[in-house]
């Protein structure tokens, strides 16, 4: 923990996190004049990539496009070595990011927010640490990440197991070495199916525990030579252009046409295109993929086509290929090798579809089928209490002393995801009810933190104490939000988005589906006309 004994007391503004959201809020306000400290759990910066540092852990979203846009001499000076970025290279561009903006002055590390409590009569917050700090601020800056709270299933006997146990969101800083070792992966989503080729590779023997089959696409990686750096910083105004106004934060566009307008010819070579450009953009082929089955059904055929073609045993295949959800209705996994590694002598897939896990004991996981899996590591890639989970730890006290868990008992209610009524100059920054994950975050982020600039600078040209959501334009974004997710297909898979994978949690589609342009637009509308939706005061 850092010494804050010189740190101010009483500031403009507190962030909390530094993940690409919180770094960035925490330059441009500071740049504005506004006195500025930031707070995060961790020993640095770099939010989910400072923890997510398991074997094969990757953007899904092409470097070049997952850097901050803010300032050019940056994204001129950077050179990024691969199309699809490690986890290790983007925890080296955010310290350098960090280094050259000195951003880190104003942090303190390994310190948690624990609570945030507003104070009716002057509207300030006040705002405690773990490390038993007590500041006062006039806003209060949420940047804490969509999948930063770990999620470990309640599985009886969790405790009894012998071997090591890890989380793949929570891994050890040093590594770990699984040579010789009979390992088990509990979960294939993004993050179980980018580590399973690379344990594969080192334990003796890899047993995959899958409960739902997930749809991956090859990222395609590939080294950046020069020329391609050159190439892509010649073109990044275009590339920024066109991202911002697109549905997903990245320059490329949807076909032109709907599924079936295009002809066959041309569909089996515009989705021939998108595997070829790798992972979850195969999603947006077509513009009409995630709203119409039929549409979807075609984009899918495609998929089993190219994935069934991967793997040896068509046994093993029937278990990999999903059927109980349209194909993008979950986030698609970015892979490298992850349906070949099912053609290796040491790695054997358990579908948990009908024998589930039943215990874990000293040496394994036990089935519900009574078979033993003995083990020496178990390895968790269980997900994340996606978007709220992160907010819900600490305890925010808005009006009356009104708990934001309790306000969002239901599902988080924002006002475009930034406000929420009740909880005046509180701002939730590239989460729920935005964009975010649906989205490409560093820009979602800059997005947010922009429009957050602007809002703060038009409080105090016109003399403004605080900005707070009615409670009519929160409960409108929320119908909003919902008219949107339904109007897609996005609701029928058991998805973290709609929290299907926390027991208890409401059923509720926590991002805004309507794409990251349209929103950019709909919230630049809204800071055009005087913050419409809005209470100044
Ligand atoms: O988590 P997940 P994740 N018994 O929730 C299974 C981003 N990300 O960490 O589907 C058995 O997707 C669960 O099964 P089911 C990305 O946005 C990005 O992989 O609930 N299994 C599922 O298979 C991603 O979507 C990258 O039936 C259990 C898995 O655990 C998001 O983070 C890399 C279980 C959890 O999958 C989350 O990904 C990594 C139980 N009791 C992550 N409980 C990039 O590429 C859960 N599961 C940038």
């Amino acid at each position: 923990m850092s010494d804050t004994s010189t740190f101010p007391r009483s500031v403009d503004v507190v962030v909390v996190g530094a993940g690409v959201t919180g770094l960035y809020a925490v330059h441009k306000l500071r740049g504005m004049g506004y006195s500025v400290r930031g707070f995060e759990r961790g020993a640095d910066v770099g939010g989910v990539w400072y923890w997510n540092r398991y074997p094969g852990a990757r953007c899904d979203v092409e470097s070049v496009d997952y850097s901050y846009s803010f300032d050019d001499d940056l994204q001129q000076e950077w050179d990024w070595s691969e199309k699809y970025a490690t986890q290790p290279e983007i925890m080296r561009y955010l310290h350098h990011v960090a280094d050259r903006f000195d951003i880190r002055r104003d942090y303190t590390f390994s310190t948690s927010v624990t609570s945030a409590e507003l104070d009716e009569e002057t509207l300030r917050w006040t705002v405690r640490t773990d490390g038993g700090e007590v500041l006062s601020a006039r806003f209060c800056v949420f940047a804490v990440g969509c999948l930063s709270s770990t999620h470990l299933p309640e599985v009886a006997g969790i405790g009894d197991f012998a071997g090591a146990t890890y989380h793949t969101g929570e891994w050890p800083h040093e590594g770990v070495d699984f040579t010789g070792l009979r390992v088990g992966v509990i979960g294939t989503g993004s993050s179980g199916i980018q580590s399973i080729p690379l344990i594969a590779e080192q334990a003796a023997q890899l047993t995959v525990l899958q409960r739902s089959p997930n749809y991956s696409i090859p990222a395609g990686n590939k080294p950046l030579d020069e020329e391609a750096r050159r190439e892509q910083k010649a073109g990044y105004a275009e590339r920024r252009r066109l991202s911002r106004l697109s549905g997903g934060g990245s320059p490329h566009m949807a076909h032109p046409k709907k599924t079936f307008e295009a002809s066959e010819e041309e569909r089996r070579a515009a989705f021939e295109r998108r595997w070829e450009l790798g992972g979850v953009l195969y999603s947006k082929t077509f513009p009409d993929q995630t709203t119409d089955l039929a549409a979807n059904g075609v984009a899918r055929a495609f998929w089993e086509e190219k994935v069934r073609a991967r793997i040896e045993d068509p046994a093993v295949a029937d278990l990999l290929v999903p059927t109980d959800h349209p194909i993008g209705t979950k986030r698609i996994v970015t892979d490298s090798d992850y349906f070949e590694t099912y053609n290796r002598e040491n790695v054997r897939l358990v579908s948990l579809r009908g024998n589930p896990i039943e215990r874990i004991d000293e040496r394994g996981i036990v089935l519900a089928d009574g078979e033993h899996v003995e083990l020496d590591a178990i390895v968790f890639a269980t997900g994340f209490d996606a978007m709220t989970g992160a907010v819900d730890r600490i305890e925010v006290r808005g009006r009356g002393g009104r708990l934001l868990t309790d306000a969002w008992s239901a599902g988080p209610r924002t006002y475009l995801g930034l406000g929420t009524d009740g909880f005046p100059n509180f701002f939730s920054l590239a989460g729920a009810g935005s964009p975010s994950v649906l989205a490409n975050v560093i820009l979602c982020a800059e997005q947010h933190v922009d429009w957050l600039a602007d809002c703060l600078r038009h409080l105090d040209e016109h003399g403004y104490t605080a900005i707070e959501a009615t409670e009519e334009s929160v409960a409108d974004w929320v119908a909003e939000c919902r008219r949107k997710a339904e109007a897609t297909l996005m609701m029928s898979a058991d998805s973290w988005y709609l929290g299907a994978n926390i027991p208890g949690k409401p059923r509720v589609f926590m991002p805004y589906v309507g794409g990251f342009g349209a929103y950019g637009q709909i919230i630049k509308e809204v800071a055009d006309s005087g913050y419409k939706g809005f209470g100044l005061i």
